[in-house]
């Protein structure tokens, strides 16, 4: 059992690590900044060590400043969060090397799920459906052409590499194929330093759905289900929720174990998240997120486990607390993400809150790391919060949401939460018919979005 474990991360996932390290009686250790002297994973924590300057590329994502962090404290195993180190698969290697153990997956499946054409290439083959396109990259315009010429338009360009929405261009017919297909190379190249693209059928309104995974290491694996998470604004999710309301108990118990057998075959270690676009009943993969997500607490709440938990529990070699059969669905569980943040551009709004009250009651938690007199610092992310609500069914936790929302207090700065109260007064949402870019036009409607 591992008595000590640092956690290289800030805010909310911060304490999350804290909280589930301190019920299972092991130490733990925070690191900050110099701009989070007085941030709450600070004092919550058993020990901090202030590990550099605000800027993240100095303090969080400096590794030799994390590494002394524990051999200064003895910390034995680190846990990424989510963010930052936590799909560096170097990051893990030199943490092995230094005899420590990283609280995640290992850097090989890091590798392989972090160039998307390895990753596709490898659910391929592991009987996960894939989006239909290129096998593996495409190096010419006229390859280009002629797969569009194949697979018929509209097709999607994506960089090997990218992430958040960056390298991937729609070309809607030949026409558009030339300057897609440069643009995804060139902002490869400049966001990521590399140029491979490939090519996927485009499909035009698909849900977000994405498959919860858990794996011992030693080829056991499980399902949690899925999270739809279509109501995103610029490849930011903002409303998440389990089940997803579109999806039926056939098809999650069918997806559902095609990602828990792939995930054994490969020895899977530790959470991980199988993303898929969901249109006219049919399952296609994107990409793999080998890290615990934001949104995990809308799984934690309707299968009633701890994930944070069992990551460490499997990272020192024990086995998972449950089996497929164990894991059962118990009603509706919605997530909203609060941002400190200006309607309608969404720009960041950092500042000292004045006053802070968390909800409460019956099915409700709040995942924050604010309160009364924190200053937000304005070197990272706008996320201050997550309000996840939990009911028997779904128009339970809708409900449950609109009650708890009435109830947070949050003063000093602007935060989305107006926008969640005029969520949830659409009938789309109360429907959840809703798909990826529902939210986006709703925004241009009603906010006069840009
Ligand atoms: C797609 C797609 C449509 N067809 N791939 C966006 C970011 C990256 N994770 C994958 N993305 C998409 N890939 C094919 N073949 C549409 C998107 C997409 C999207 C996906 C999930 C959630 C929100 C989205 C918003 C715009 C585009």
């Amino acid at each position: 059992m591992f008595k000590k474990i640092l956690v290289a991360n800030r805010g909310e996932i911060a304490l999350r690590v804290i909280r589930a390290a301190r019920e299972m009686g092991i130490q733990s250790v925070a690191v900050h900044s110099t701009a989070d002297s007085d941030a709450m994973h600070v004092r919550m924590a058993d020990e901090s060590v202030c590990i550099g300057p605000p800027a993240s590329a100095q303090s969080y994502l400096s590794v030799p400043a994390i590494i002394a962090a524990c051999e200064i404290t003895g910390a034995e195993a680190i846990h990424p969060g989510y963010g930052f180190l936590s799909e560096n698969a170097q990051f893990v290697q030199v943490i092995e090397d230094h005899g420590l153990t990283f609280i995640g997956p290992t850097a090989e499946h890091i590798r392989i799920m972090g160039d998307k054409i390895t990753a596709k290439d490898t659910m391929k083959k592991l009987g996960v459906p894939c989006v239909p396109g290129s096998e593996g990259g495409v190096a010419t315009l006229e390859e280009a052409k002629a797969l569009g010429d194949e697979i018929g338009y509209p097709v999607i360009i994506k960089a090997t590499a990218g992430g958040g929405g960056k390298g991937m261009k729609v070309a809607q017919n030949a026409a558009e194929m030339a300057k897609a297909f440069q643009t995804a190379r060139a902002e490869g190249k400049s966001n990521f330093g590399n140029d491979e693209v490939y090519i996927e059928k485009y499909l035009t309104t698909p849900r977000h759905i994405e498959i919860q995974v858990f794996g011992d290491g030693k080829g056991k694996a499980v399902h949690l289900g899925e999270r739809d998470c279509s109501l995103q604004r610029r490849h930011q999710k903002v409303f998440e929720e389990a089940p997803g309301p579109s999806i039926t108990a056939e098809e999650r118990a069918r997806i559902g174990k095609t990602c828990a057998d792939a995930m054994a075959d490969i020895n899977y270690i530790g959470a991980g998240t199988i993303e898929f676009l969901y249109e006219n009943g049919e399952f296609y993969f994107i990409e793999m997120n080998t890290r615990l997500q934001v949104e995990h607490p809308v799984t934690e709440a309707i299968f009633g486990v701890d994930l944070v938990r069992e990551q460490i529990r499997v990272a020192e070699g024990l086995p998972m607390s449950f089996d497929q059969d164990a894991l059962t669905i118990n009603g509706h569980a919605i997530e909203v993400r609060i941002n400190a943040e200006k309607l309608p551009s969404f720009s960041p709004c950092p500042g000292k809150i004045t006053q802070y009250h968390t909800p409460g009651g019956l099915g409700v938690r709040m995942d924050s790391a604010l309160y009364d007199g924190y200053k937000i610092p304005p070197y990272y992310d706008s996320l201050i919060g997550k309000l996840i609500v939990h009911g028997r069914d779904r128009p339970e936790a809708l409900a449950r949401l609109g009650r708890a929302l009435g109830e947070l207090i949050v003063d000093g700065v602007d935060t989305t939460v107006p926008l969640f109260h005029a969520l949830l007064a659409e009938e789309a949402v109360q429907r959840g018919d809703y798909n990826i870019h529902w939210l986006e036009h709703w925004l241009e409607t009603n906010l006069g979005d840009a």
